[in-house]
């Protein structure tokens, strides 16, 4: 809604001053532009076989990843899907798609076959790289997807498969192609439903994204303090842009080290924290939940952590209070971001180096070299502090759009340049931000979204079903849950289970990017 013309606009900034950003720069080379300092340190740990890589390792083996890429033929602006879980191969994919100017879209390696071949193909993804154990999956994806040159394996390929070695061992990272650089190219396309309606291809640029890190590490008094002997856990999948951002890419660029870790385990992470001397754990409000309950915390030496981070879905009150009083000596903050902000857009200040006072239950402070509005959502009325409205930013940030999609985009950001969150909250007389409730169609299970069209969608596909509306209900482990409210058809009897089978068979059916049909079943053969 626009606002009204003659009110007041009432603009939040953060409370440390803005930063000169060189985001003129690739991210590959803002994010190494220390490495000269910590070159011999650990970069990765690999918590699964206990690798570790350091930071001139992982800088020598990107590039020789983005050679790999271009001996295939992958180069500006050609699309790699990354179908993995956290490992040490995604971190390098990624910066190598960087170093070619080539993009990455992240999926969940757990998504169905048709979630992965609608967001391959709608990407328009050249190259796969995944895991033996979603091989299957990527088998099933249509051979109609042309598109697609090649699946390299990080494991175990199937037989006649290509295995991750291939790109590094036969190129040199002087085989590098030469490309010509700008700063708003997209080098990640993560998938995001926004607001409303299904999932779409997110475009965050170079630009954007080391804007993001530098708000949160660079200057003087950096908003989030991660030091060059930090261990900071990488156990959020990293194809969420939080983890991406808020781990991966603050950590490179303070030479701190990543712990990456596949699979939240509370009996394995009270392992791996003393094991490692894990300082910084950068969570989800479901494993703050874990740790707080989990009796093995009690007998095990979390000493080591400093910072618990934790962001994507709501954290009560009641919950950080209970945390704080478990482990007193860490410090617990919270962040918010969203995938089409960039990401992160407030942090808690008790993370600054210099720290403020926080209170429980907000949900940190704006960003530097960002502003903020809140609007009242019924008239645009921009709003003064303590009053509750939805969450307005402006920032240089912000994904450049959605892919293939204006009009999606045209509702996201207005003609000022505002991005509308969908979120309602307020800012108090700190200028701290609390988020109040959500305006959009989102569920957010565990942190991760769940589009509720996409499974209106699938349901109403059923020739049972006339109607239906999928809505969040509260759960104490995962946050929400979705919850469908059913019309029958007339005459059908299709019961609750019988539903909820249908959903667990989805049929495999997507629409081409390039001509809008629909395509059958098929196998795509490697
Ligand atoms: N409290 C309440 C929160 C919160 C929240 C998010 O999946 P997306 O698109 O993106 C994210 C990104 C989170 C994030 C990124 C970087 C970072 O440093 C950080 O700090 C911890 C967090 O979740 O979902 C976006 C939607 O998720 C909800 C909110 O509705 C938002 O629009 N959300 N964080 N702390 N709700």
């Amino acid at each position: 809604m626009a606002a009204a013309d003659s009110s007041p606009e009432f603009i939040f900034r953060s409370k440390l001053p803005d930063l000169t950003i060189p985001n003129h720069l690739p991210l590959h080379t803002y994010c190494f532009e220390r490495i000269s300092k910590f070159k011999h340190n650990p970069c990765l740990i690999n918590a699964a076989t206990g690798d570790i890589y350091t930071y001139g390792e992982v800088h020598v083996t990107a590039r020789r990843v983005a050679a790999g890429f271009h001996k295939l033929g992958i180069g500006k602006g050609d699309v790699i899907m990354l179908l993995l879980q956290n490992t040490p191969q995604f971190v390098f994919a990624f910066l190598g798609a960087s170093f070619a100017c080539a993009i990455a879209t992240m999926a969940n390696p757990f998504f169905t076959p048709a979630e992965i071949a609608k967001q391959a193909a709608s990407s328009g993804a050249k190259l796969i790289i995944t895991q033996a154990a979603f091989a299957e999956k990527v088998k099933k994806l249509p051979q109609e997807n042309q598109g697609i040159l090649k699946v390299i394996f990080i494991d175990s390929p199937p037989e006649g498969g290509c295995h991750f070695t291939s790109l590094t061992d036969e190129a040199k990272e002087e085989e590098m192609a030469d490309v010509k650089f700008s700063p708003d190219d997209v080098v990640a396309l993560p998938y995001s439903s926004g607001t409303t309606g299904l999932p779409k291809g997110v475009m965050l640029t170079h630009k954007g994204l080391v804007t993001s890190v530098a708000q949160q590490v660079d200057g003087e008094n950096p908003h989030f303090h991660i030091r060059s002997n930090d261990v900071v856990l990488c156990v959020l999948p990293l194809f969420h842009i939080y983890s991406l951002s808020s781990i991966v890419m603050t950590s490179l660029r303070v030479g701190a080290a990543i712990l990456i870790v596949q699979k939240f385990d509370i009996n394995s992470l009270v392992a791996l924290v003393p094991k490692y001397r894990v300082t910084i754990a950068t969570v989800v409000p479901p494993i703050v939940l874990a740790m707080v309950k989990s009796p093995v915390v009690d007998h095990s030496d979390m000493s080591s952590i400093r910072i618990v981070l934790s962001g994507a879905a709501p954290l009560g009150k009641n919950l950080e209070d209970a945390f704080r009083a478990k482990l007193p000596h860490a410090i617990l903050a919270q962040g918010y971001g969203m995938t089409e902000s960039g990401s992160v857009l407030t942090m808690s200040l008790a993370l600054a180096r210099e720290k403020f006072a926080i209170k429980s239950g907000a949900c940190g402070t704006l960003m530097r070299n960002a502003e903020m509005k809140i609007v009242n959502p019924e008239n645009g009325v921009s709003l003064s502090r303590n009053q509750p409205g939805e969450i307005y930013v402006r920032s240089p940030q912000m994904m450049k759009g959605y892919l293939n999609d204006e009009e999606a985009t045209k509702g996201m950001i207005d003609e000022s340049g505002w991005l509308h969150t969908g979120d309602m909250g307020l800012v108090d007389d700190d200028d701290e931000l609390f988020i109040v409730d959500r305006l959009k169609e989102l569920i957010k299970y565990k942190g991760f979204q769940v589009a509720p069209a996409e499974l209106e969608g699938l349901l109403i596909s059923n020739v049972h079903i006339v109607d239906v509306a999928v809505i969040p209900m509260k759960d104490e482990v995962a946050g929400e849950v979705p919850v469908a409210f059913i019309v029958r058809s007339d005459g059908s009897n299709i019961t609750e289970d019988e539903i909820k089978q249908y959903i667990s068979k989805q049929e495999l059916v997507l629409q081409c990017r390039q001509c809008s049909k629909v395509l059958k079943k098929n196998r795509l053969v490697w």
